[in-house]
């Protein structure tokens, strides 16, 4: 029996360089499975503190310069267990901009949001169309929106961009155009999509734009926010208690292509049911107090902090305060899995799960 196996692997080997100049292989025994049964991800659970990041931001604020040419000051979120990134296909970074400065413009076909955390006084433009940057406000920059940034206030803004690099690179379609111009001109009306989509319950009669592209660049707090207040008297569910995901006005899809925004509320004292789905998240908390566990470590939150979890990890949420609902904004990569065919979730009964 085992000499049989051994001249395979012999045999196998033996093949393998003659294959190799005509680039093709066969198996080895030394190769790892081709399938696993479930995912296996090497990506870690995350949690950053908000204190830690805070006194960071500050430090790279203090050091790092921003050059022409349009560089971005940002921390990223890292994992160890990746190469780069913060998850398989998400890039989360905190933007720090100083007064009086500008980020310039430039494109990509990464697709990027921006998620105010702190601040006023800043605004971005995508293509052609002006937003003040205030707290809690999403801007969309889709692939290949030109988009540039300027402070014009007096105080350190800061907000979370995440883009979907990873993906985009996986696929090797990677662009990138840098501008000659700082700052974009701006349309005659400079909030155009905001005017004609911003309700999102309604829109201008005889339109012409179709879904394939959501036309809305930019969805304020206050409008997120009502939602979320309406959604809380509604039956929760199980998993996300209240959650709402940020959609394209045109077919409710999501607001972007591969990345999919959601703001959550976790009422006083829930504790969600555990589940485990494809696709990876990044959590930002935006007030409130409680904990996360995923895979069985847990992560006590406070407003500011930010959390990252694997693909197929188990994870439940607890809000420990019995008056005070909590407030979090969630990104994403659902929608590309999705569309992939990939995207597959199930409950688990943790105390089942435990015992086994
Ligand atoms: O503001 O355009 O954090 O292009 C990373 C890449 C921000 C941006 C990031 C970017 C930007
Ligand atoms: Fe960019």
């Amino acid at each position: 029996m085992s000499e049989t196996v051994m001249s395979d692997t012999a045999q196998r080997q033996a093949l393998a360089e003659e294959l190799d100049s005509f680039n093709c292989r066969i198996a080895q025994p030394t190769d790892g499975p081709l399938f696993t049964r479930e995912p296996q991800s090497t990506m870690q659970a995350a949690h950053w503190k908000a204190a830690d990041l805070a006194r960071l931001l500050e430090k790279i604020g203090a050091s790092i310069k921003l050059e022409a040419g349009g560089q971005r000051r940002t921390l990223r979120l890292a994992n160890r267990g990746l190469p780069f990134g913060t998850t398989p296909t998400l890039w989360a970074s905190i933007q720090y901009i100083l007064p009086g400065e500008i980020a310039t413009a430039h494109r990509h076909t990464a697709s990027a949001l921006r998620f105010i955390m702190q601040g006023r006084g800043a605004d971005t433009i995508v293509d052609g169309e002006r937003y003040e940057m205030n707290e809690g406000d999403l801007v969309l920059t889709p692939a290949m929106a030109w988009h540039d940034h300027e402070h014009k206030g007096d105080k350190p803004m800061i907000w979370l961009d995440v883009l979907d690099i990873s993906l985009v690179r996986s696929m090797h379609a990677t662009f990138f155009e840098g501008s000659a111009t700082p700052r974009q001109a701006v349309l005659d009306i400079p909030d155009h999509s905001y005017r004609r989509y911003g309700s999102a319950i309604m829109r201008p009669l005889n339109d012409r734009n179709t879904p394939e592209l959501n036309p809305l660049l930019v969805y304020p707090a206050a409008r997120a926010q009502e939602a979320l207040r309406l959604a809380a008297a509604l039956p929760p569910d199980p998993f996300d208690d209240t959650a709402l995901e940020y959609v394209n006005p045109l077919d409710g899809g999501p607001a972007l292509p591969t990345i999919g925004t959601v703001l959550q509320s976790l009422r006083p004292g829930v504790h969600t049911q555990a589940h485990r789905h494809t696709g990876s998240v990044v959590y930002y908390v935006m007030r409130g107090k409680g904990a996360t566990v995923v895979n069985g470590t847990t992560f006590e939150w406070g407003a500011g902090d930010f959390m990252a979890i694997p693909p197929w990890a188990v994870h439940e949420h607890i809000n420990r305060s019995d008056d005070t609902p909590a407030m979090l904004f969630q990104v994403n990569d659902i929608p590309a899995l999705r569309k992939l065919g990939l995207y597959r979730e199930e409950a688990v009964d943790v105390a089942e799960a435990g015992r086994n």
